[in-house]
This record gives structure tokens, C-alpha cells and sequence, in this order.
């Protein structure tokens, strides 16, 4: 049988129609409701984009023994920001393997531990900045400069809340990954790839420019008081990177550490802002935490006590995987579904439309209840916001910890109100899945 592909195929030029470039992983989650859980997209120039959306599919996808991680389209296109760092490198590359063996140094149990205190320290920052005026518009900007704070406080000693460069980082940053993502998209993606390559260059010129400025910085503190388990540290003791090299990795962690999580927290707070009793429940469970303590400081150990607060942060995932995707290729010839594929071939796995498979979550599975993540999960789920095998987010525990001491925190400081009544965020894209979220915030 043929894969379904949508309607409307033009000759020659092939499936181009109703591509969405601004929001192309909304779009696909909408074209499984009528295309089914698989489907592709053939384009002259640009070859076969197959796109899966159930649980059944990408728990084959998801074999490593017969699927393997592959390097997208808009994965190679990041290669100019991000160099051979750990997103980027291929897997069989010398660069993957060393960075990911020295790096995983920087995110044993006793390096968590020496970050804790700066995730809370970024906290209180954004409860005072949320506090500052009574109605926020934008909130994702403030999550997204505060997950930049921390991990370029906790990798690299690098502050970035109140430095000129976090506006020039995260902006810079922001339309790159945007240009990224639309340039790579077939076709369209053309004319937006040479309408906007002079901006590209800048930003890009401008994000190398921050990192020197971060290493230049670490190295000047170095001798005095130098965290040496932090990021940075494990990479120059290593001795195993040149200089190029760190700066691939720098420039890929402050990218991955912080889009990700800073909207993860404004999906959170969406949700929180519509729900006060769920907030209550955040605060209770807080105090009874803090209870057995005598304090009223978290402590990391305390952290993986919040059951709750970490129920709200999984269903968020769950709901928008603010990685939204990934891409798997065939090792081999193997079968997918009722389809055939060929060694080498490859496949984007939507995680949004997984992670909302009716015939595994039933039929709320679009709606947000964190109560899921305080049961079993049901049979046959597919449940990867960090992905998973080899290739997974070397930053899991590291994003879930913070998010799960910034909610925390903001829960217990301050109380939020919706600023709009939809029930449903407005998301856009860049790589990322961004909400738009206007709420209101008082001290409690
Ligand atoms: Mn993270 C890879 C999701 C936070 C650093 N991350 C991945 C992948 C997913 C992912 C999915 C695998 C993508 C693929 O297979 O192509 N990451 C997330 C999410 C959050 C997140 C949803 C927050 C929420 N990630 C972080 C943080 C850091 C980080 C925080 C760093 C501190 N992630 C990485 C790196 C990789 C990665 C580095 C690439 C790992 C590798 O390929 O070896």
C-alpha cells in the first residue's frame, strides 16, 4: 500500500500544499485527524518527509535495534549556530562520543546538588519580577530569561538576569531558531532562507559574541573560586576539548537549557493561572514538605518530594512537548504499520500527537489533568518528552528539577490570575513550542 499523503498534490512539485510555516507542528498534529497516524509529504527537490502520530508507530520508531536517531533537516541547519556540539554531532562522529562522556560529568547527583541553590536564588528573582507590575503580557519572556539565568549560572557562573546580554542572547536566539526552523521547511522555505540570511548572519555573529564573553568571564574567575563540577569546569579539566569545541557546547547548552524549560514554566503558569485550586494543592503539599524540615528553604532532597508539583510539570509535557519532535531513520529494511521501509529512510515522530493518542489516553487526552502523572500510566503509552535512547536529553533531571523549584516557588509566592478567558494557549514555533500567556500576579 501507499502512505496517505495530503490532498491536493501538485504535478511535478508534489505535496506542497497547506504547509504552515510559521506553526508547522500545529498543522501536522491537525493533519492526522484526517489523514490517519501516518502520512507523507513527497517534494521535488527535497525528497520524502513521513510524519508519524500514535503510540503503535513510535513504539516501533523508538526500537534501537532497528531505528536509529537521525539528523533532520532543521537539526543540519542548526549546525551553523551550534557547531559539532552534542545536539548536532552525528552519532558515529568523535565529537558526540567525547562531548558526551565529558559532559556527563557535569550532571551526576552531586553536581544537581551544587545547582540547587541557584535555581532557587533565579526563582525568587522572577517571583519579583512577576510581582513588579500587576498585569504580565508576555510572561514566556520572563520564564525564558530565567531558564537562561540558570543554566548559564549553573554551567558556566555566568548571570544573565541582569546582563545586557541576556536581551541580545534570547532575541537573537529567538528569531535565529525561527529562521532555522522556516528555512528548512521544503519549498517555502527558499525564499524565506534567502529573504532573511542577513539578519541570520547577525544573530548569529551576535550569539558567538555572548559566548565569548561567557568564557572570557569563567576564565577570569577561574583561579579565585572556581566551581569546577559545573559545566565548564568538567569541559576544561577534561582536557579533552579545544576551544572550538567549547564553544560548540556552550553555545548548545544555553540553547537547549533554556527555550525548552523557560516555556515549559509559561505552559505551567497558563495552566496554574486557571486552576487556584490546583494551586492550593501545590502550596499544601509545600508546606508539608517544609513540615518535617523546620524551614521554610527548600532543599534539594525535599525537591523529588513534590509529587504533585511534578505531576503538573509531566502533564505540561505531555500536553506540549516543548520539544515538539524528533527525527528516526531505519537501520535497516524493516517494516513500520502496514508500510515497508528501506534502509536509511527516515521519519519525524510527533511527539504533540502522541502524547495525545486517544486510543491510550481516551478521549480527554487533549485536555490538561495532571492527575494522570499521580496514577499508573495506562497501557501502551508513549511518554518520551526527552526522548529517549542514546540520542535523550542529557539535561532531563537538570530541567526537571528547576522547573519543579520555580513552580514551587511561584505557587507558594504569589497568586495568579488568568489575564484572557480561552482555555487553550496560542502557541507559536520556533523549533520550540512557545505559548503566548497574559496573566495577572499579587503577592500572596
Ligand atoms: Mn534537552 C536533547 C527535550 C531541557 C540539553 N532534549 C533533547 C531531546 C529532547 C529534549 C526531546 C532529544 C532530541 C532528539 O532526539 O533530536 N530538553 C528537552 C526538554 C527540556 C530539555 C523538553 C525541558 C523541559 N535539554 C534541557 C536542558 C539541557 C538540555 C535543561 C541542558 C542543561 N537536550 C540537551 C542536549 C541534548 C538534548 C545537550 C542533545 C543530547 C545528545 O544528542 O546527546
Amino acid at each position: 500500500p501507499e502512505i496517505p499523503h495530503p490532498p491536493w498534490r501538485v504535478p511535478i512539485i508534489g505535496d506542497i500544499v497547506g504547509i504552515d510555516s510559521r506553526r508547522p507542528n500545529q498543522k501536522t498534529l491537525h493533519q492526522f485527524e484526517r489523514l490517519g497516524p501516518i502520512y507523507r509529504r513527497s517534494i521535488l527537490g527535497a525528497g520524502d518527509l513521513t510524519f508519524i502520530g500514535n503510540a503503535n508507530l513510535a513504539s516501533t520508531v523508538l526500537d534501537e535495534e532497528h531505528w536509529e536517531r537521525y539528523t533532520g533537516r532543521p537539526i543540519r541547519g542548526l549546525r551553523v549556530i551550534a557547531g559539532d556540539g552534542l545536539f548536532t554531532a552525528d552519532s558515529s562522529s568523535d565529537a558526540w562520543r567525547t562531548g558526551h562522556e565529558v559532559l556527563s560529568r557535569g550532571f551526576t547527583q552531586e553536581s544537581m546538588r551544587t545547582y540547587h541553590d541557584a535555581m532557587l536564588e533565579t526563582s525568587m528573582n522572577l517571583v519579583d519580577h512577576l510581582a513588579a507590575s500587576p498585569r504580565q503580557n508576555a510572561v514566556e519572556l520572563l520564564t525564558n530569561r530565567a531558564a537562561l539565568d540558570i543554566i548559564g549560572k549553573c554551567g558556566f557562573s555566568y548571570p544573565f538576569w541582569d546582563s545586557p546580554e541576556s536581551e541580545v542572547f534570547s532575541d537573537a536566539l529567538q528569531r535565529s531558531l525561527l529562521f532555522t526552523q522556516s528555512a528548512s521547511i521544503p519549498f517555502v522555505g527558499n525564499f524565506i532562507e534567502r529573504r532573511g540570511q542577513k539578519q541570520f548572519s547577525d544573530d548569529v555573529e551576535s550569539l558567538h559574541g555572548v559566548i565569548t564573553e561567557v568564557m572570557g568571564n569563567r576564565r577570569k574567575i577561574r583561579d579565585r573560586d572556581a566551581p569546577s563540577g559545573d559545566l565548564l569546569g568538567v569541559m576544561m579539566e577534561s582536557g579533552d576539548l579545544s576551544d572550538a569545541a567549547m564553544r560548540d557546547q556552550i553555545i548548545t547548552f544555553l540553547i537547549a537549557g533554556h527555550e525548552t524549560t523557560g516555556n515549559l514554566l509559561a505552559f505551567a503558569l497558563f495552566y496554574l493561572a486557571r486552576d487556584a485550586a490546583l494551586v492550593e494543592a501545590l502550596r499544601r503539599e509545600r508546606e508539608a514538605v517544609l513540615a518535617e524540615t523546620g524551614t521554610n528553604r527548600l532543599r534539594y532532597e525535599d525537591v523529588a518530594k513534590l509529587r504533585v508539583t511534578r505531576a503538573v510539570i509531566s502533564e505540561v509535557l505531555r500536553l506540549w512537548p516543548t520539544a515538539p519532535g524528533f527525527f528516526r531513520a531505519a537501520r535497516c529494511d524493516t517494516r513500520l504499520g502496514d508500510f515497508q521501509f528501506s534502509e536509511g529512510e527516515w521519519v519525524f515522530l510527533l511527539l504533540l500527537a502522541v502524547h495525545r493518542d486517544e486510543a491510550v489516553w481516551g478521549e480527554t487526552a487533549s485536555q490538561f489533568d495532571h492527575k494522570r502523572f499521580l496514577r499508573k500510566l495506562p497501557a501502551g503509552a508513549v511518554y518520551r518528552p526527552f526522548g529517549v535512547g542514546p540520542r535523550a536529553c542529557i539535561g532531563r533531571q537538570f530541567a526537571l528539577h528547576e522547573a519543579t523549584v520555580v513552580i514551587s516557588e511561584l505557587s507558594a509566592a504569589l497568586n495568579i490570575g488568568a489575564g484572557d478567558d480561552t482555555d487553550t494557549p496560542v502557541v507559536d514555533e520556533n523549533l520550540t513550542l512557545r505559548p503566548r500567556v497574559a496573566a495577572t500576579f499579587e503577592r500572596c
